[in-house]
Parts: structure tokens; sequence; C-alpha cells
């Protein structure tokens, strides 16, 4: 789903909302909903514009266990990013790309999926400019879900669900270094580093509150061929969580 204000996002409209969801076919009009509800109920505005594709998969589900999380309460922006860069920097990643990755990420705010940049040389190798790549094709399987929650004393919040499965998918790829990520939404000020390393790091504030500049960026490596990974973003199906 993806949604915007001012006319489509071609069109030069702004980003209000997307999403995406892997459903069964009992659950499509439950899932539809969600997507609806979170588009036109949304902080940053409301949309004049929504668009929403549905898919059928033909391939087999795999299943990536969510990663590991734990939290960061700091007492300042500066001193939340400086603890991202921290943890970047304990994936390998030199504090000249590191810094770069943040001049990019404040420079493609409007991206309206997540840049592609790579690990030891901070160039930008997606091909998709204002775009970005959205992952798609992922979700919690619901029983996972529940017993994630009983195991880690976690409250339901469905922006932490939906941005540890998008992490756990972007970061069960051999290719991913690490992630970053804070949100857009100008009530929303808890971002996170992800890597296989030391999992999911959430960090709270990243951002000043009312504040609508967020992204995303992946740190990769050895990509021979960017449209392969691509492709496992987009369309790899990934339930999160453990097969019974
Ligand atoms: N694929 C790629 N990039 C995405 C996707 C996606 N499916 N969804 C969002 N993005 C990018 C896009 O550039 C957005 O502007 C940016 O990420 C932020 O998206 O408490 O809510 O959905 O543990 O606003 C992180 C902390 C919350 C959660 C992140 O991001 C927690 C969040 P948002
Ligand atoms: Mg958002």
């Amino acid at each position: 789903m993806r949604a915007s204000e001012g006319g489509a996002h071609e069109e030069g409209g702004k980003h209000i909302s997307g999403g995406e969801k892997l459903s069964s076919h009992e659950q499509l009009q439950e899932n539809i909903q969600y997507l609806v509800d979170k588009a036109f109920s949304h902080p940053r505005g409301t949309p004049d514009f929504f668009q929403l594709k549905v898919e059928e998969i033909h391939e087999p589900i795999s299943f990536t266990p969510p990663l590991q999380h734990e939290l960061h309460n700091v007492s300042s922006i500066s001193e939340g990013r400086e603890l991202a860069k921290k943890f970047l920097s304990q994936c390998g990643i030199a504090s000249h790309v590191i810094e770069k990755s943040f001049r990019y990420l404040q420079q493609h705010f409007h991206v309206r999926g997540a840049i592609i940049i790579d690990s030891e040389t901070g160039i930008r190798i997606d091909p998709r400019v204002d775009r970005g790549v959205r992952v798609s094709t992922f979700d919690w399987h619901d029983a996972s879900y529940k017993k994630w929650l009983k195991k880690t004393g976690q409250q339901d919040n469905p922006r932490m669900k939906e941005a540890l499965a998008l992490s756990s998918k972007i970061c069960s790829h051999e290719k991913t270094v690490a992630e970053i990520c804070w949100s857009d939404d100008p009530d929303y000020v808890t971002g996170y580093i992800a890597s296989r390393i030391y999992g999911y790091q959430r960090i709270s504030p990243l951002k000043e509150h009312g504040d609508e500049q967020g992204g995303r960026i992946l740190f990769v490596k050895d990509i021979e061929e960017i449209a392969a990974f691509i492709h496992y973003l987009e369309k790899t199906p990934k339930w999160i969580g453990w097969e019974e």
C-alpha cells in the first residue's frame, strides 16, 4: 500500500504512509482494512491518493526468526545518534562511510523506501532515486508473534512489531551488514540499528518530537548483482517466527 497527499508520489505528492502484509486468503479483508486504516489515520496527513496491490504468492514461504532486541534510553538526540554510529562501527563500517550515510539520509528524507549503500565505499547502489526499495512479502506468523510477546514480556506495539519483522527479513540476508532507521512519523521518536551480530538495538530518542524526517539505510557488502538483492527484499516471502 502507498498513500500520498497532493497527488500521487510520482506527481510530486507528499508521502504519507506505506505498508505491506503477507496474508492468507481468509485474512485478506482484515489485512486490507488494516492498511486502509493505517493510511487514513496517519499523523503525517490525510492522503488524497491511495493505492493497494494484491499479488498471489506461488512459492513456499520459509521462516526467519526475529532478531534479539534491546532498548537504550538516551538523554539527547545527539547522544542517540552517537550510539547509533558506535553500533555501525562495531559492524566494521568505516567512520567516513558512517558519516556519509548520515548525510545521505538527511538529504533523502523524501524517499519512501530504503536506500542501499555499499558498506565499504558509502556509495549508493540501488537505482531507485526517489522511490527507494520497499521491502515486502514478509509478516509475523500469528502464533509466533503471540509466543514472542509472552516470551519477551513486551507490550503489543504495532510500530515495533512491523519494524522488527522488516529488519529480521533484511538482516537474515548474508549480504546485509547493518541497517539504520528512524520513522518519518512526527510522533514516533524511537529508532534502531540492526545487524546479525548484535540484533535489533532500539534507541530512544533518535529524533525530535514533531520532526517529519525519517528514513532507512541498508549497508551491504559484496553485492555482485543489485537486482538479485532487491528481488530478495521485494519478492522472497518470509514468515517471521518459528515453524511449528
Ligand atoms: N521497506 C523499505 N523501507 C521502508 C519500508 C519498507 N517496507 N517501510 C518504511 N520504510 C522507510 C521509508 O523511507 C520511511 O520513510 C522510513 O523507512 C520510516 O518508516 O519501537 O515506524 O514506517 O522498535 O515510519 C522504528 C522503531 C520505527 C520501532 C520505524 O518507520 C520500535 C518506523 P516508518
Ligand atoms: Mg512512516
